[in-house]
């Protein structure tokens, strides 16, 4: 079996390099000829894959190219591209359309096609498979056209692409029997559904629900800062429940390319079957406001010391959207650092992550992180912990005069302001 894999991101490469640890052949396609250069190079360009690993996986057959017509040679194709939000916040599915006119060229009777990238219920029935039936192909008769939800988390030191468990859907059952057939060698436990709009729906579901549920203690923390109660004492309290409750921490707001972008999926297709996904898009505007929320307090903990936002230097610590990765993506940090300049502050930032950070779409600050000394820290009129590497010295932080406004409850020094 020879499994080509599509787009070679923090999903497809590590899929790959499982396909390859098992023995399977695999070919991966990507269109930056820079990471296909790099990986037929040994090197990753994704955190905690080593070039070990990608090394191990070129002695076991895997290759990388640019070029589609290799498609040819393939008997499975799994395409693992970006879907994102266009710039009016609607899905983009143009990596996927693309992808598969590249692939279709090539297509040839008994090949299975795989979509993992997440996207709306219907998308595998409605773009891929007319697409196919175009080309002649009718799946179930002389290909396959199956769907399951990327679940990769990486860096998770727990679990990892073979021992997640993998949703599978078929437009037909012998489509999800040869889509079976395809994902055993790698997957450990395989949890096949009716049909793709099911494995669609599940993924959006796992998501949605981790935004709503993210949304719902910082509307929560909203309400106790304003009573002077501690919000993570009382999820602490909460969830010693030990049946019923999941603990969620609030944060500065939602980042990534998945959570926040996830329910915009959703919402979208609803709309099409006049269903206004009121609650879901509320949570999405409570997450939104997040960092706006912070400012604020920011601005009061200033004014305590008699100060302002306009003309203060300000310090934020963490770039990157979660601890211990270097992706700026939709991070809080980086909106409340627009809107701290935007009211006149003066902004540093340190991540021991994220080196620089140049000016981006809607953000206008090129700036390189700066080395977090207990001198540098004395220079600036307030502190504010966006994001919460472990790499940070709390000890340090928490010792420190400066006010320090925290936003992930890591801080309980006398100069600390709970955010
Ligand atoms: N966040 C909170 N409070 C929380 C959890 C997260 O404010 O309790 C914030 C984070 O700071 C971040 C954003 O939400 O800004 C997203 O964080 P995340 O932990 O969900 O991280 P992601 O974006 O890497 O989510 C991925 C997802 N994995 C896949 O889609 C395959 C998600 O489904 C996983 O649950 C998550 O990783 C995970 O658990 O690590």
């Amino acid at each position: 079996c020879h499994v080509g894999i599509y787009g070679l991101g923090y999903v497809g490469l590590p899929l790959a390099l499982r396909f390859a640890e098992v023995g399977i052949k695999v070919t991966g396609f990507d269109i930056d000829p820079q990471k296909v250069q790099q990986l037929n190079a040994g090197q990753s360009y994704i955190k905690r894959i080593t070039g070990n690993d990608i090394t191990a996986a070129l002695n076991n057959g895997f290759s990388a190219t640019t070029d589609f017509s290799q498609s040819a040679q393939v008997d499975a194709q799994i395409i693992c591209v970006p879907t994102p939000l266009d710039q009016h916040h609607q899905p983009d599915l143009s990596f996927v359309t693309n992808t598969v006119d590249s692939i279709l060229p090539y297509f040839r009777e008994g090949q299975i096609l795989c979509l993992e990238s997440t996207t709306w219920p219907g998308t595998t029935e409605e773009l891929l498979q007319p697409r196919l039936e175009q080309q002649g192909f009718t799946p179930g008769k002389n290909c396959a056209l199956v769907y399951s939800p990327e679940r990769e988390d990486p860096g998770n030191p727990n679990y990892s692409t073979a021992t997640i468990p993998k949703v599978l859907g078929g437009i037909t059952p012998t489509c999800l029997k040869l889509g079976e057939r395809l994902y055993q060698h790698a997957i450990n436990t395989l949890v096949p559904v009716s049909n793709t709009r099911v494995a669609e729906m599940s993924k959006l579901l796992e998501n949605i629900h981790r935004a709503v549920n993210i949304g719902l203690v910082n509307e929560m923390k909203i309400v106790a800062d304003k009573m002077g109660i501690n919000i993570h004492e009382v999820i602490q309290a909460a969830a010693t429940k030990p049946f019923g409750f999941v603990p969620y921490t609030p944060g500065p707001g939602l980042g990534g390319h998945c959570i926040p972008i996830d329910p915009f999926y959703l919402t979208w297709k609803a709309k099409e079957f006049g269903i206004n996904t009121r609650f879901i898009e509320l949570a999405g505007e409570v997450n939104h406001q997040m960092p706006e929320w912070v400012v604020n307090k920011v601005a009061e903990a200033l004014n305590q010391h008699k100060k302002a936002i306009n003309g203060s230097r300000i310090l934020v610590l963490g770039l990157a959207y979660k601890k211990n990765i270097d992706d700026t993506r939709e991070s809080p940090a980086v909106e409340i650092m627009q809107q701290l300049q935007d009211k006149g502050a003066i902004i540093d930032y340190s991540d021991p992550y994220v080196p620089s950070f140049p000016n981006k779409r809607d953000y206008h600050f090129d700036l390189t992180s700066v080395e977090l000394t207990e001198e540098s820290i004395q220079s600036y009129d307030c502190v504010v912990l966006a994001t919460d590497h472990d790499d940070f010295d709390y000890a340090q932080l928490q010792e420190c005069s400066k006010i320090i406004v925290d936003t992930r409850n890591r801080i309980s020094g006398k100069t600390a302001v709970r955010a």
